[in-house]
């Protein structure tokens, strides 16, 4: 039996059966309730060892289940904790607003606050609607795109994921691909009938399908990086490329950031990469944790939008207060001087680590990292499009994942997931979590 090396509450040996005992009474008792026993797939853990394990508090950089083991936490929520968990100054800020009200159904001056802010950092944005979820602004942005160039079709890319919405299940990427569904029943052909696709990094394939159907598109929308099926980044010149392309045919370029914004770096993918898009979605990092989703880009095409313009679309919670103040506080965090460089510096090393282990171990791997963003493949790689990213060894990530849980470490349950770090996370959690790595790898190979 491996000697425990590293587990926060570990009492002697990493036993090989973690002390899960009231997550799986509760989870048990979930899945009579919703169905798989979770409010979203991939967090039920079905591609990897085991059952989920139920939260019961998180601060910083770490999370506690309900049997009371911590865990290095690098999911995040899935975005959202980029400034770490339940930050204090997030909590103060919205315990404020609390005492105001939680939903107004009305303008308050939080929506300026938070609009100002967006529109100053996102190179592409001159006015942006908020909504409810990243979901919400992927379909938002699709009618709107179609709205503005009065055309149907979209391109999206093979493993790139932009919601739920029916028009997007066409060869999605995260919960789509890790419980590997063809795409999704009560999708009408009708709906995807207008969906092309085409594999990420293929600037070729995009110039066909323009050339295959002329004046019908109406635009293009991506992860510029791919967190959605593992994490993939745009092959030079592939970026460059999209703006020329659709720029050449009159359709538009819609940058996904709901992931990569403020995350990538203050001004998300299209600032690091420099090329701008016509429009963005965004969600995650801008709600602080609460449910916020956006969508923006060049005030000629906004102003389409319900009232200013014809394109309809509304939300009962739209830019609530509570809401607001997370994601004003969350940026005002990120905006100081220094943090995109730190976490550049803790993910690098993080990322570095873990491919070193794996092949000390003997164990192929390919990944990358950029900011406060990683991901590997249990592969030898190179892993430039979802049909390569689906020859890595699931199987071996799944015995990895339980192996890290056992270790106080909890990675994305899905090998079609990005890994997140935050500003919260230290030195000695990025140590331990590599020593975790180093002894995980040893006991799977
Ligand atoms: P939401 O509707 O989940 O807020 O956002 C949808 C969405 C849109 N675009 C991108 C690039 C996204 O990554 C997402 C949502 N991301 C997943 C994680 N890969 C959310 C986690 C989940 O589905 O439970």
């Amino acid at each position: 039996m491996a000697n425990c090396v590293f587990k926060p509450n570990c009492r002697g040996a990493v036993t090989d059966a973690l002390n899960t005992k009231k997550s799986e009474e509760i989870f048990g008792a979930a899945k009579d309730l919703m169905p798989g026993g979770v409010s979203s797939p991939v967090r039920a853990f079905k591609s990897v060892i085991g059952d989920p394990i139920v939260f019961d508090r998180v601060k910083g950089p770490y999370a506690w289940d309900v049997d009371g083991n911590r865990y290095i936490d690098y999911v995040g929520s899935w975005g959202p904790a980029i400034c770490g968990h339940a930050h204090p100054e997030v909590i103060a800020a919205l315990q404020e607003t609390l005492e105001k009200g939680t939903s107004f159904g009305a303008p308050c001056l939080l929506e300026n606050q938070l609009a100002e802010m967006v529109i100053d950092a996102v190179p592409s944005v001159e006015m942006v609607r908020f909504v409810n979820s990243g979901t919400e602004a992927c379909m938002a942005v699709l009618r709107l795109m179609r709205a503005f160039t009065g055309r149907d079709k979209v391109i999206k890319f093979e493993g790139c994921y932009h919601g739920h919405a029916d028009m997007f299940l066409v060869k999605a990427g995260s919960g789509v691909a890790t419980l590997g569904l063809p795409d999704s029943p009560g999708v009408p052909r009708s709906t995807t009938a207008n969906t092309l696709t085409a594999p990420y990094n293929d600037l070729e394939a995009v110039k066909a399908l323009f050339a295959e159907n002329p004046d019908a598109i109406s635009g293009v929308i991506l992860e510029p990086v791919v967190g959605n099926a593992g994490f993939i980044t745009p092959e030079p010149g592939f970026l460059e490329g999209l703006r020329e392309v659709t720029q050449e045919n009159g359709a538009l370029l819609v940058f996904d950031e709901v992931m990569t914004g403020f995350r990538i770096s203050y001004g998300g993918a299209q600032e690091r990469f420099g090329v701008t898009p016509d429009l963005t979605t965004m969600g995650k990092v801008i709600g602080g944790g609460l449910p916020v989703g956006a969508y923006g880009g060049r005030k000629d095409i906004m102003s389409m939008v319900s009232p200013s313009g014809p394109m309809y679309q509304a939300g009962t919670l739209s830019g609530n207060p509570l809401a607001m103040t997370a994601g004003i506080k969350t940026l005002e965090l990120l905006k100081q001087d220094g943090t995109y460089e730190r976490l550049e510096v803790i993910t690098k090393k993080l990322l570095d680590g873990i491919i070193s282990s794996a092949k000390e171990a003997g164990i192929p791997i390919t990944g990358h990292s950029i900011s406060a963003m990683f991901g590997f493949y249990l592969c030898e790689g190179p892993v430039r499009n979802f049909e390569e990213a689906k020859q890595a060894n699931s199987d071996l990530f799944g015995k990895l994942h339980r192996a890290m849980l056992k270790r106080g470490v909890y990675l994305a349950p899905s090998a079609f997931e990005a890994g997140f770090t935050s500003l919260a996370h230290t030195e000695d959690d990025i140590s331990s979590t590599l020593q975790a790595f180093q002894e995980s790898f040893n006991e799977i190979v």
